[in-house]
């Protein structure tokens, strides 16, 4: 059976500055909404399979690589045993945002618990299962940089004002 992925995303120009990483291409689909508001928000990021069971060492080589090449924050979604956050933030001192991408068998109970209940001493900041933890990542991960961007905080802060007047606008439950 073939599944219907969404298309690549092209990152705005510039060194990334998100890492976004998925454990499997079937994490895509979840994935890619964080992808989607980081280009809508213009900031520069790059997205990449890697596995924590399936390709280890290149896990490694990636969170060991990410600050020297620019990244300041990494998402890592996956699903099952969801083990590619927490082994991400072992090797890297950036901030580890984790996605629990929803499984088939288990509705992503397996993914959230494998991501959300690591040891003290190592910290992976877990986000909602399925698609809104995915954008809620880019957000958390935007709202981060915008620490230090004023051009970002900008940005935010008509989307939070846009989707407040979108609420306000439509209090009648049923009709939009
Ligand atoms: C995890 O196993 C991935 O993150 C994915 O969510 C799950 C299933 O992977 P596939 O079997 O679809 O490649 O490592």
């Amino acid at each position: 059976m073939t599944t219907t992925q969404p298309a690549p995303i092209s990152s705005p120009a510039g060194v990334a500055k998100v890492g976004i990483i998925m454990g499997s291409q079937s994490d895509w689909a979840t994935m890619s909404e964080a992808a989607q508001l980081l280009a809508d928000f213009g900031v520069a990021f790059e997205c990449e399979v890697v596995s924590a069971h399936r390709t280890p060492d290149k896990l490694f080589d990636y969170a060991k690589s990410a600050q020297a090449k620019g990244l300041q924050i990494i998402i890592a979604g996956a699903g099952g045993a969801a083990h590619l956050p927490g082994m991400c933030a072992s090797q890297t001192a950036l901030p580890v945002l984790g996605v629990p991408v929803k499984s088939s068998t288990l509705s992503g109970w397996d993914s959230l618990l494998s991501i959300v209940q690591m040891p003290k001493g190592v910290a992976v900041g877990t986000l909602a299962i399925g698609t809104a933890g995915a954008f809620n990542a880019a957000l958390l991960a935007i709202q981060i940089l915008a620490l230090h961007d004023s051009t970002l905080a900008k940005k935010l802060h008509d989307f939070r004002s846009q989707q407040t007047q979108t609420v306000l606008n439509s209090p009648t439950p049923g009709i939009i």
